[in-house]
């Protein structure tokens, strides 16, 4: 394999990660126009079995769109509606919200991720009693709630500061704050495809406010439409900076851009080839950060799981509802049972380990893959 790396050109950034030198942003840049996809996956697999050898994590998880209706007007949503009233828009009841939970009842859930659109009207005790409820229901379940956009749009709504928001939500239950809404940090893109949301700067401050109070978090990276692979090398930059700052990522996650029925549509979707490579660039450029996830229902199962080759060491988890890519046309099934993820990991040649969201393990890869706890019968026919 040397001689295939220094023939690919990557001898010198080869010779870095073994001295456990930093990559710079050229070296981000040059690993991005490197053609030769398995000496790159060679080395971030390298990385990635330095930390977590064969170990894959996921976790029993569910997702909640508790309303899709949102002020800002970002050109790769596909899932928000403008008002309240518009065609296809809604907002969930709390009591429809909490059911969501309350029909799981039976399943060893441990996290509730929540991503909503900014509803310019719903009053701020909405989203304290949401969490309140769902801890009523579960007093341990893991509430990992609302982006650090959905976080500035509250302070500026609601006239409190950004750390206000953040205590009153923890004070709620809040346990952790997921990567959504860091799409590109570059200004130039966040102008082109987002340009009414929270900006770069003040996103990753309340992530370092969030760290600050005790809360892990995680970033996202929104690739495949009108960024470039400097603009993706700057991205990971920033949050290697914030964390080097905070060491309060826990993981990065690079998510591909799916066009269908958004204002950038006529973007054809990212390959299988390139959702390798981004993720294989970001376990080499975040050298501070542990996990490089792949979230499955982005990627296809298909990728993720060669992904587990390329850099990756986590695959979200069940999800069981999402909303925001299937109505960008994702065609990978809405959930996926305990037992096909371990399988799927299995048949890759990987460990399955399943984790709670602050990766403590729960069940590790020695333990017989049971039946798991079955999905519903219209979504287990999609698998
Ligand atoms: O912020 C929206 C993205 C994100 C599209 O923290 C789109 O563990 C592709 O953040 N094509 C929400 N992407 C999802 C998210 C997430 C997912 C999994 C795990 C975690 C975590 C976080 O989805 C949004 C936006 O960046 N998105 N529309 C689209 N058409």
């Amino acid at each position: 394999m040397r001689e295939r790396i220094a023939s690919a050109g990557l001898g010198g950034i080869a010779a870095k990660l073994a001295a456990g030198v930093r990559l710079s942003f050229e070296d981000g840049v040059q690993l991005f126009e490197c053609p030769d996809l398995l000496a790159l996956g060679w080395l971030a697999n390298h990385e990635r079995e330095k930390r977590h050898g064969a170990r894959t994590y996921y976790n029993f998880n569910i997702r909640l769109e508790a309303t899709n209706v949102c002020v800002a007007t970002c050109l790769f949503c596909s899932f928000s509606r403008l008002k309240p009233g518009d065609p296809g828009s809604y907002t969930m009841s709390l009591d429809e919200a909490w059911n969501k939970l309350r029909q799981r009842a039976h399943q060893p859930l441990t996290e509730v991720h929540v991503v909503n659109g900014l509803h310019p009207d719903l009053p701020f005790d909405y989203y304290l009693e949401l969490l309140r409820g769902f801890k009523r229901i579960r007093p341990g379940i893991h509430l990992k709630c609302f982006t650090a956009v959905e976080i500035a749009f509250f302070a500026d709504l609601y006239g409190k500061t950004d750390e206000q928001v953040l205590r009153e939500l923890q004070g709620a239950g809040l346990d952790s704050l997921p990567g959504g809404g860091a799409e590109i940090f570059a200004e130039r893109v966040r102008r082109k495809i987002c340009h009414d949301k929270c900006g770069s700067d003040r996103y990753l401050e309340i992530h370092k406010r969030a760290h600050a109070l005790g809360m892990r978090s995680n970033i996202t990276m929104l690739y495949g439409h009108v960024e470039t692979a400097a603009e993706r090398v700057d991205h990971m930059l920033r949050t290697r900076a914030l964390q080097d700052e905070t060491a309060g990522l826990q993981a990065f996650i690079p998510l591909a851009f799916h066009p269908d029925n958004n204002q950038m549509r006529k973007l054809p979707a990212p390959s299988g080839a390139e959702t390798l490579r981004v993720h294989a660039v970001s376990r080499l450029m975040l050298d501070n950060v542990p996990h490089v996830k792949a979230f499955w229902i982005a990627t296809g199962v298909e990728v993720a799981q060669i992904a587990l080759w390329f850099g990756v060491d986590d695959l979200d988890g069940t999800v069981q509802e999402e909303k925001i890519y299937h109505m960008a046309g994702a065609k990978t099934p809405e959930a996926m049972s305990t037992f096909a993820i371990r399988r799927l990991i299995r048949a890759a040649g990987r460990a399955p380990v399943e984790r709670d969201t602050l990766y403590n393990v729960i069940t590790g890869p020695e333990e017989e893959d049971g039946p798991g706890v079955p999905v519903p019968a219209a979504v287990a026919q999609s698998m």
